[in-house]
C-alpha cells in the first residue's frame, strides 16, 4: 500500500490514517504529528515550526521534505506507507515523485471532501493550541491557495479517489476502504 490522504485541514485525514494503518500494518507518516513532536521536544526544527503552525501557515517546504525523506528511506517503509498531510504544495509533490521513483510510485490519493463550516466545527472540538477560529480560517485560505492545486494534478495522473468526509468516522472509514481497495486490486497493499 502506497497512499496519500489529501483534503482540507481538519477534514479527518489523521483520524482515518490511524485506522487504515492499524488495519494494514503500514507506516503512518503524518507531517503534522512529526512537527508537533519536534515542537514538544523543543528541537531547532520545532522552535522554527511553532509560530508558523500557530499562525495557520505552512512550514517551509525544505524542512518538511527533509523529514519525510528520512522516514521514507527507513527500512520499515519498504512494505508500504500512508502519507497523511503530505504533500501540501506543488514543490512537496515534486520532491515526493523524485523520492519514490517508478518502483515505489503512488497507487492512489484519497481526497476527502468536506465543507468549511463542518471543518470549523470539528476543529474547534479538537482543542489543539492552533485551533482557534481565526487560525482555522487562515489554514483553509492557505489550503485553497497552496494545496488544492494538487487535486487537479493527481486527478490528471489517474490517482484521485474522492471520498465524502461528511459522515461519521465509521462511515468515512467504510468509504475510504472501498476507494482504496478499488485502486489496489482488492486488498489494499
Ligand atoms: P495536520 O496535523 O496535518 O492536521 P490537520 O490537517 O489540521 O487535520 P486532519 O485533517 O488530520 O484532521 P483530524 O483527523 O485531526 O496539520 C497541522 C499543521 O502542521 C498545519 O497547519 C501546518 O502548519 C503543519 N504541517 C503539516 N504538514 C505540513 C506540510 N506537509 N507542509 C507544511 N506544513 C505542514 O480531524 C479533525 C477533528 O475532527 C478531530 O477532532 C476528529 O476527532 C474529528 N473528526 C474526524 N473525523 C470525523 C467524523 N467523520 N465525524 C466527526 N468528527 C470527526
Amino acid at each position: 500500500m502506497r497512499l496519500v490522504l489529501l483534503g482540507p485541514p481538519g477534514c479527518g485525514k489523521g483520524t482515518q490514517a490511524a485506522r487504515l494503518c492499524a488495519r494494514e500494518g503500514v507506516v503512518h507518516l503524518s507531517t503534522g504529528d512529526l512537527l508537533r513532536a519536534a515542537v514538544a521536544a523543543g528541537t531547532p526544527l520545532g522552535l522554527r515550526a511553532k509560530p508558523i503552525m500557530d499562525a495557520g501557515k505552512l512550514v517551509p517546504d525544505d524542512l518538511v521534505i527533509g523529514l519525510v525523506r528520512e522516514r521514507l528511506e527507513a527500512k520499515d517503509a519498504a512494505k508500504g506507507f500512508l502519507l497523511d498531510g503530505f504533500p501540501r504544495t506543488i514543490p512537496q509533490a515534486d520532491a515526493l515523485d523524485r523520492e519514490l521513483g517508478r518502483d515505489r510510485a503512488l497507487q492512489a490519493v484519497v481526497y476527502y471532501v468536506l465543507g468549511d463550516e463542518e471543518i470549523v466545527r470539528r476543529s474547534l472540538g479538537r482543542g489543539r493550541s492552533d485551533d482557534t477560529e481565526p487560525v482555522i480560517r487562515e489554514r483553509l485560505r492557505v489550503y485553497r491557495a497552496q494545496t488544492e492545486p494538487l487535486v487537479a494534478r493527481y486527478r490528471a495522473a489517474g490517482l484521485l479517489a474522492e471520498v465524502d468526509a461528511s459522515g461519521s468516522m465509521d462511515q468515512v472509514e467504510a468509504l475510504t476502504k472501498a476507494a482504496v481497495a478499488g485502486r489496489t486490486g482488492g486488498r489494499a497493499r
